[in-house]
């Protein structure tokens, strides 16, 4: 038995979203040391980037105005779940009434600071306020759906990857869904129905199901999870990503857990480690958890479930990578290293054409453009902001004209050699070396003679590419 199948009922409390000031830490952005041979990124996002992955971690609020944290939030992560902050009970503790202020100081962060997010969480039987549980299963279902076109509403266009319902299956050996208030009232069917509700409400951002002990391949509660997903995908039900929380014990992962992820991979979803902590933080461990989604080519990227230790929610057990004073352990080193080694890239699918907030996708060819609906001109600048040995990074500002505009697409062609494997802060599209990147829903508006940039990783050779912009 993991440990977490011990400990998980033991939660502690939400911890207390205190003011906060705005970060005056520095984004650090591609820092890379290099070497004479391939790549050696100095950051955790850097390196994972090189490989079309992300690495993230979970931010609560209330951190984000003590410098210590986000000093090292900030240089070392590229995509960020909100710890508490997007949970039901925080965005609608009463019906209807919705409270989107703790998220958006993160979406903020997020943004100002070039990080994606992920979203965590609609449908959840835990954090979940009372008013929920006490309704009428017709009540419950149109309480649901609500909730969840609300809050996906709200953060259109912000979000790569939403954990649409989280934590449904049982423990132990049923591979069944656990009781819920969801399941309860609603029956089977309410999972589907979440789902669906999603992409309704935001047709482009990724739609996962997350769960916590469903990495070793052989448990009934990993087959449960994994039968529905197959079923899913059998009949059409939007979903695009499984996220395996990766909480494990001192001995790390299951040996079978690269098996578990390639073959939910294979069933045409991306997978991602969502909220990865392992107890005494081992070398070893790490190690062999990261290098299993290195191995996984639609393993799209790793999110640590805290920065340091003492920001963990098991802090007693030191699972995290960064002491508690804000040094990096040894763990660090080893996933850092790992990262690096990578080889190949990462081929995450699109979810209906377009991804939010950038795609992991070496193969991106879905893409939809809709911008440039402004009418005003605009002009686009571009700057290659790190290099390493078959691949760079590149970054393109976007300027208002002397009228404001309300959507804009920035078009180039590719060198030789040169294929764009992730865009941030825009939606690419691509046509053979046609490459063009539109606006997401954030970014579009600009008043006159004001600007915006967005990012993308390549592979190839760096080269001042002639852009327009329209
Ligand atoms: O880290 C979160 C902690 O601050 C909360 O008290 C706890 C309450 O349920 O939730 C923790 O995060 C959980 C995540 O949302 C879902 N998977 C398990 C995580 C650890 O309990």
């Amino acid at each position: 038995m993991s440990w977490f199948k011990r400990e998980h009922g033991g939660r502690s409390a939400v911890a207390a979203i205190t003011g906060l000031a705005a970060s005056a830490a520095l984004a650090v952005v591609g820092m890379g040391t290099f070497a004479t041979h391939a790549a050696a990124a100095g950051s955790l996002g850097s390196a994972a980037a090189q490989s079309g992955r992300y690495f993230g971690t979970a931010v609560p609020a209330g951190k984000l105005g003590t410098s210590a944290y986000s000093t090292i939030l900030d240089r070392e992560f590229t995509m960020i779940t909100p710890e508490n902050e997007m949970k039901w009970d925080t965005t609608e503790p009463s019906r209807g009434n919705f409270n989107f202020g703790p998220a958006d100081q993160i979406v903020s962060h997020a943004q100002a600071h070039g990080q994606r997010m992920r979203g965590h969480t609609l449908v959840w039987h835990n954090q979940l306020p009372s008013w929920v549980s006490n309704l009428s299963a017709s009540d419950l279902q149109s309480a649901m759906d609500n909730h969840i076109t609300q809050e996906m509403t709200h953060y259109k266009g912000k979000i790569y990857a939403w954990d649409v319902v989280n934590e449904a299956f049982a423990d132990g050996g049923s591979g069944q869904h656990r009781s819920s208030p969801f399941q309860d009232k609603l029956g089977n069917g309410f999972i589907e129905h979440a789902f669906r509700t999603a992409r309704s409400a935001d047709a482009n951002a990724k739609l996962c199901y997350n769960d916590y002990n469903i990495e070793n391949w052989s448990d009934a509660k990993t087959q449960g999870v994994y039968t529905m997903v197959k079923d899913f995908k059998s009949r059409g039900v939007p979903i695009d990503c499984v996220g395996f929380q990766s909480h494990f014990g001192n001995s790390g992962p299951p040996s079978s857990f690269q098996t578990t992820l390639s073959n939910f991979a294979a069933l045409g979803v991306d997978v991602q480690l969502t909220e990865l902590d392992i107890a005494q933080a081992g070398t070893t461990q790490y190690t062999n958890t990261v290098q299993a989604c290195l191995n996984v080519a639609r393993c799209t990227g790793i999110t640590v479930w805290g920065i340091r230790d003492s920001d963990s929610w098991r802090s007693g057990d030191n699972p995290l990578l960064f002491d508690s004073n804000g040094n990096a352990k040894p763990a660090y080193t080893s996933v850092l290293n790992a990262l690096n080694s990578a080889t190949g890239t990462a081929t995450g699918g699109t979810s209906s054409g377009t991804t939010n907030g950038g795609t992991t996708s070496g193969t991106t060819t879905g893409g939809t453009t809709t911008g440039g609906t402004g009418g005003g001109a605009c002009t686009a600048t571009y700057s290659t902001t790190n290099s390493w040995s078959g691949g760079y990074q590149g970054e393109v500002k976007v300027t208002a004209g002397s009228a404001a505009i309300s959507g804009w697409t920035v078009r180039w062609t590719l060198s030789s050699g040169q294929s764009i494997t992730q865009v941030w802060s825009g939606t690419l599209s691509t046509s053979g070396s046609a490459a063009s990147v539109t606006n997401v829903s954030y970014n579009g508006s600009l008043q006159p003679s004001a600007s915006t940039t967005f990012g993308f990783l390549a592979n190839g050779t760096p080269s001042t590419p002639s852009l327009t912009c329209s």
